[in-house]
């Protein structure tokens, strides 16, 4: 298995509208199956194949406490939301270190194909239902700073930029500097 680079805004890729996936072969495995590395070792509980730069509909996912209830889904989609909403807080390893308040459906019911092609659904609330929508979210090249309102998003980018430029500054910094 192999870790991915994950890409961080304002990579390009993280906008595109992904592809739906034609067939579940053994390249799509190997790719789920290293989103599933990449993602424990991020550490994330979720992970979304336009965040290792690639735009197919492809998304990772594991709430347990213990790290052991992977969920690999293919061409996932939101059939059904709940009506009633619930506010929490998000963060996204496209945009480290910045956390936002975003209002979602509460619980959701979703179809998708399985890593051997199987069709099956799934209804989730609580985190998985939250962290479910963010991913799928990233399938259509949304982030969680677009639910946000203008001025609460533009202050998460500007401290964001700070941050970046903080890190970058640290990275190219000669030894001992
Ligand atoms: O690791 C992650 N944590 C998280 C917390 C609250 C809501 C959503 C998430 S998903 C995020 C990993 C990520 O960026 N997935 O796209
Ligand atoms: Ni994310």
């Amino acid at each position: 298995m192999t870790l991915l680079r994950i890409r961080t805004y304002p990579d390009p890729v993280l906008r595109v509208r992904c592809e739906p996936v034609a067939a579940v072969d053994d390249e799509v495995r190997r790719l789920l199956d290293d989103m599933l590395e990449t993602m424990y070792a991020a550490p994330g509980i979720g992970l979304a194949a336009p965040q290792v730069g690639v735009s197919r509909r492809l998304v990772v996912v594991d709430v347990s406490e213990d790290k052991n209830e992977p969920l690999q889904l293919v061409n996932p989609e939101i059939i059904w939301r709940s009506d009633e909403c619930e506010v929490a807080e998000e963060g996204c390893l496209s945009l480290p270190e910045i956390y936002g308040e975003v209002q979602r459906a509460r619980a959701v019911r979703l179809r998708y194909l399985d890593r051997e092609g199987t069709l099956r659904e799934l209804e989730a609330e609580g985190l998985l239902a939250r962290c479910l929508q963010h991913e799928l979210d990233h399938l259509d090249g949304v982030l969680f700073i677009d639910h946000l309102t203008p001025v609460r998003r533009n202050l998460l980018l500007r401290k964001y930029r700070k941050l970046q430029r903080g890190q970058r500054a640290k990275k190219t910094e000669p030894a001992g500097a």
